[in-house]
């Protein structure tokens, strides 16, 4: 009888993760990157990171990426694509675990970790509302988000005492008002003592301060600056 062998695991665990090679496809401003980085590493993962030109996207992320976009997530060799996908991947392969063993609690945390794109999306919203009108209204709508947030949160991290998947998804949400908080107040997260201390916790745990670059904020001012939107202009009196 003919039988099937895999090739056994090498007993190394760096020769087992070298025939894994990793390599994070990123650009230094995408939210959705530092979800994957910060994943990378709370588990302790070597990994290398390419910054690629989102202007200007070379032709092998194009033709490896079936959507065009940052994160990319290379295993090997296979593209990874979608923050949320990716994330899952290395918590089903790497320890210690980030999202929580019980299905109806993860399954709870995927929705929180979508909750927090779309509260990306109002981020991207509010920066590029065109005047003051349309701002007022898109910073209203996000402060409802984090409302919802705050009621829902436990603390100290999001979930308790464990910091998890959905911490690692809101820490980039968090990161822009490093840099809002230096044009001004928009009323978003004002009197949310909770949301408070979580962003505060956040900001300093070192996988959340490893996952972007040292000059994220004046990259961010610079982008905001050049939207030549209604933040530009609070910007071009406030910097
Ligand atoms: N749903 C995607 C969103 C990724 C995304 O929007 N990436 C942006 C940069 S932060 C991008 O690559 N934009 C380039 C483009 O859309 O052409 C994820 O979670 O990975």
């Amino acid at each position: 009888m003919s039988q099937t062998l895999s090739p056994a695991p090498h007993p190394d665990p760096e020769a087992r993760r070298g025939a894994r090679k990793l390599t994070l496809v990123s650009h230094p401003l995408c939210p959705y990157v530092q979800r994957a980085a910060i994943a990378l590493h709370e588990k302790s993962v070597p990994f290398t990171r390419t910054d690629i030109d989102l202007a200007a996207k070379p032709d092998w992320f194009l033709r490896l990426s079936p959507t065009g976009k940052t994160p990319m997530l290379l295993v090997g060799g296979v593209p990874l694509f979608e923050s949320a996908a990716i994330i899952d991947y290395l918590d089903d392969t790497e320890a210690p675990k980030l999202h929580p063993a019980h299905p109806l609690e993860r399954a709870r945390h995927r929705g929180w970790i979508q909750f927090s794109s779309d509260m990306l999306d109002g981020i991207g919203a509010l920066y590029n509302a065109p005047d003051a009108e349309s701002f007022a209204a898109r910073a209203k709508a996000l402060r409802a988000r984090f409302e919802r947030v705050e009621a829902d949160l436990t603390g100290p991290w999001f979930a308790g005492a464990a910091f998890s998947l959905v911490d690692a998804a809101f820490a980039p949400v968090f990161r822009y008002f490093d840099t809002f908080d230096r044009i001004g107040d928009f009323g978003v997260l004002t009197g949310l003592a909770r949301v408070a201390a979580w962003r505060a916790r956040l900001a300093a745990r070192p996988s959340v301060r490893a996952a972007a670059p040292a000059d994220y904020n004046d990259r961010l001012a610079r982008f905001l600056l050049a939207r030549r939107s209604h933040i530009s202009a609070l910007m071009a009196g406030a910097l």
